[in-house]
């Protein structure tokens, strides 16, 4: 089974439109798992409607906005214990992640655990109008990741990425630390993903900005949480 987990808040302009994507591939034992925090403009009713008609689409409610990386740890737990998932997806709801290069990535099960969609690989590429501080907090992000973590690896906080499970059972307890409640679950994930040796293949994304709904991305707190744990993993004794 595989489980495309989609975390949502406020996207109730972009869900109905993401799940037909992922359906429409048509995907053999596929089901999507939304994972939403209460969000207050209504996501989950739209899910419960699909949900009466489409029963391979589950919907786990958060009383609370605890972030991205709690939503993708309880989803990634339900999706396995609850779903008897082999594969996970992460895939965002706002239609930023191409689902027609799906099919090629979820292929590259055959020989990897852990499957990125990158921007940063030829072929691949941030939008072209994205603002001036969004392309310089993604490319420098990323090259701070790279240096003080992997050259290895072009696209440390890609949010595309197809996961064995087996990867996230291996990895859920040294997660399970607030640090990694909010974005910071992505960049520690592969971390600890590639200390741990797992094998990791790079996928060119073209990633598309957002056309409706808001971004919940805060810069300035992404900033300071990912600087808190690289100094956290590089200086501790
Ligand atoms: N459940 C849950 N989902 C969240 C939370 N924060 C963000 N998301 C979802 O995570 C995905 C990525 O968030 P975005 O706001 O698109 O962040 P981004 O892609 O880095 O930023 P943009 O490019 O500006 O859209 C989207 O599907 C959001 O709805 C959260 O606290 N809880
Ligand atoms: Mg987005």
């Amino acid at each position: 089974m595989i489980v495309v987990i989609i975390p949502t808040y406020n996207e109730a302009s972009n869900i109905s439109k993401v799940i037909k994507n992922v359906f429409c591939l048509n995907l053999k034992d596929l089901n999507i798992l939304v994972v939403d925090d209460s969000s207050p403009d209504g996501t989950s009713k739209i899910v419960k409607k699909i949900i009466k008609k489409n029963k391979n689409l589950h919907l786990l409610i958060n009383e609370e906005k605890k972030g991205l990386g709690k939503a993708y740890m309880v989803g990634m737990d339900y999706a396995i214990n609850q779903l008897n998932a082999k594969v996970l997806v992460e895939m965002d709801a706002d239609l930023s992640h191409d689902t027609k290069i799906l099919p090629n990535m979820i292929n590259y099960t055959k020989t990897h655990d852990l499957i990125l969609g990158s921007r940063y690989i030829k072929g691949g590429s941030i939008p072209k109008d994205w603002a001036f501080h969004r392309k310089f907090v993604s490319y420098v992000g990323n090259l701070v990741f790279r240096f003080f973590f992997s050259w290895k690896i072009n696209d440390w906080t890609t949010g595309y990425r197809v996961i064995k499970s087996k990867v996230y059972n291996k990895l859920k307890l040294e997660l399970n630390e607030d640090m990694f409640l909010g974005y910071t679950f992505q960049v520690g994930f592969l971390y600890k993903a590639i200390k741990k040796g797992f094998k990791i293949k790079e996928y060119p994304l073209i990633f598309i900005d957002r056309k409706k709904g808001s971004s919940k991305f805060m810069g300035w707190n992404y900033i300071k949480n990912n600087l808190f744990f690289i100094l956290k993993t590089k200086f501790k004794k």
